[in-house]
């Protein structure tokens, strides 16, 4: 009799417990529900902003020899990196309130297995740190000094990032010094100036293997030791090799609060459109706060397994690029503030 009770206690326990599960999963298998079928032989790369078009380049000397993901982002993103006159990006980047470049910057592959690197001086590549530690650690971030003895322990050059320009600059800024996010914005008039900016890309390759990198110097003035959402994975990156991946750029913090990136893959795994999907993570932003959402800039870009892309932004001026085996193209991204 004690027996019975016991199992009819359990059977109804297990089937509340299925009964749970479909309300929240819809049926019982969900690992079904979000399956893509494989895209093979199809890579495709995109990337923030209009000089995603050069980094794109790079990725694909990868991505069309039928190359993996992985080596296409690190690959992509190390070009912006190394530009002096990129001044968001690596070399040249602008410096913080002190006159110190930091780096951020994050990557991760197929098997989310991932790397990152915060607030890092004197290396150009943080990228290519970024996996290192992904490769060659148990750890998934490095921070400031540990970062920093950590790449040239393993062969990183040390060098001073900031230029002559970034220096004037920042010395300019000093005369004032305040501290005020720029609403970035690429050339959507005629003659307007570009105003490059952190660099997120995200790749499918050949093989139907997805994976993402993403790198900065950051908000311009930042204090000392402030790091982004850029090299957080989930809030400047984030790939699911079985959904999708997406990537951030603007005002960091807006970004790490809702934790953009996840977000935008989960709503495709939803089921979502990647454009649709980009546009809900950033009226999330605007729902929290309508009043600070207008002053600043955030924009997300995303890839789903099929290969399809799309991309959403709080201002109107935030570009990407686009490159696969026949379109090579920049876009503007759909916004919620039009001028
Ligand atoms: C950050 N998201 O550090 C980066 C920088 C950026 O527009 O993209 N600025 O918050």
């Amino acid at each position: 009799m004690a027996d019975r009770r016991k199992f009819l206690k359990l059977s109804l326990l297990t089937s509340a417990a299925v009964m749970a599960g479909q309300r929240l999963f819809g049926k019982t298998d969900p690992v079904t529900e979000y399956k893509y079928p494989l895209v093979k032989d199809n890579p495709i790369v995109i990337s923030t902003w209009d000089f995603g078009k050069e980094a794109n380049s790079a990725a694909w000397t990868i991505l069309g020899k039928g190359g993996r993901a992985l080596d296409a982002v690190e690959k992509g993103v190390m070009v912006p990196e190394a530009d002096p006159n990129n001044q968001s990006v690596g070399l040249g980047g602008r410096p913080d309130r002190d006159g110190r470049v930091t780096l951020d910057a994050c990557i991760m592959d197929e098997n989310y297995k991932c790397g990152s690197v915060a607030c890092l001086e004197h290396v150009v590549h943080a990228i290519s740190v970024a996996r290192m530690v992904m490769e060659k650690t148990p750890h998934v971030m490095l921070v400031g000094d540990g970062a920093l003895q950590f790449a040239l322990e393993n062969g990183f050059k040390k060098e001073n990032l900031l230029t002559d320009k970034s220096e004037k600059e920042w010395k300019e800024w000093l005369k004032t010094s305040k501290y005020k996010p720029v609403k970035n914005i690429e050339n959507i008039l005629p003659g307007s100036a570009k105003n490059h900016d952190t660099i997120g890309m995200v790749a499918l390759d050949a093989s139907g293997n997805m994976s993402g990198a993403c790198t900065t110097s950051g908000m311009a003035y930042k204090l000392h030791g402030r790091v982004g959402d850029s090299p957080i994975i989930g809030a400047g990156l984030y790939v699911d090799n079985e959904v999708g991946a997406a990537t951030s750029t603007g005002v960091g913090e807006e970004v790490i609060r809702i934790v953009g990136s996840h977000l935008v893959v989960e709503l495709m795994r939803q089921g979502m459109d990647p454009e649709t999907a980009c546009k809900k993570a950033v009226e999330r932003i605007v729902t929290r706060n309508p009043a600070a959402a207008k002053e600043v800039q955030v924009g997300f870009l995303a890839l789903n397994k099929k290969g399809e892309y799309g991309a959403y932004a709080l201002q109107e001026g935030f570009s990407y690029a686009v490159k696969n085996g026949t379109t090579e193209d920049v876009f503007h991204a759909k916004a919620i503030y039009t001028r």
